[in-house]
């Protein structure tokens, strides 16, 4: 018998939804979770997803040997080293840290889900070896789009709809929010980058100068890593 799967596509409609035995993977492709990805990746201990600048700092006092990163409206948050691009956080500058990041959406949406049986954290860049986990998990699941402050996004629900499409061997799709993102997916994955210059985030990256971190989250199975939340600090998951 198919497990469920179902599609969030913005925190408002959160409540509208069970957790409880389920996996919750929360998706921030712009760029949150791709940025755990790159970090646990490229050998971070462990990330702590905090809500606010003031969570974070407290953090730094408490723990100085910790990387302290925040972004807020597509920036760097003042009086953080760090930022929240998947580019920075090379071997060199993240191997065997703990890293603490609040970013606008991601890292809310990753507190937001701790009802759940297991939350976990989804971008392109472990596309792969998440779907080949959540086919095996034999659990109901959950795809969590961040959004942005709570407006759906275009690049969120084409990654749910990638994990769709993967997942219908194992899991039907049991909301209309499902479905959608899977017709969307199937109508524009072949070509992410130019699809996704029609959406909001890309132009906010234009108008800051970034030029480089659309086409980097875009790139599949880059950086292989399961992750899951235990306690309050994601960590690299073996199955
Ligand atoms: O909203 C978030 O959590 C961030 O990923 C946004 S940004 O891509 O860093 O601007």
């Amino acid at each position: 018998m198919k497990n469920q799967v179902e599609v969030v596509l913005s925190p408002l409609v959160l409540p509208n939804y069970t957790l409880e035995e389920k996996i919750v993977v929360v998706i921030d492709i712009l760029r949150a979770t791709s940025t755990m990805c790159a970090a646990l990746y490229n050998g971070a201990e462990a990330i702590i997803p905090v809500v606010d600048t003031q969570e974070a700092q407290a953090y730094s006092h408490e723990h100085p040997d910790y990387l302290i990163a925040g972004e807020r409206e597509g920036q760097k948050a003042d009086g953080f080293n760090f930022g929240n691009s998947p580019a920075e956080y090379t071997p060199s500058v993240i191997a065997g840290k703990t890293l603490v990041l609040t970013t606008t959406n991601g890292t809310k949406c990753i507190n937001a889900s701790k009802a759940a049986h297991m939350v976990m954290v989804g971008s392109f860049f472990n596309l792969s070896v998440l779907s080949n986990f959540l086919k095996s998990s034999k659990r109901d699941v959950v795809l969590f789009c961040s959004g942005w402050k709570n407006r759906v996004n275009i690049e969120d629900t084409l990654f749910a709809g990638a994990m769709v499409d993967l997942l219908k061997e194992t899991h039907f799709a049991e909301d209309d929010s499902a479905e959608l993102s899977a017709d969307l997916f199937r109508s524009h994955g072949d070509d992410l980058t130019h699809y996704l210059r029609k959406a909001s985030h890309p132009r906010r990256f234009e108008r800051l100068g970034n030029h480089l971190d659309l086409a980097l989250c875009c790139e599949t199975d880059r950086y292989p890593v399961l992750m899951s939340l235990v306690g309050d600090r994601l960590l690299k998951f073996q199955p």
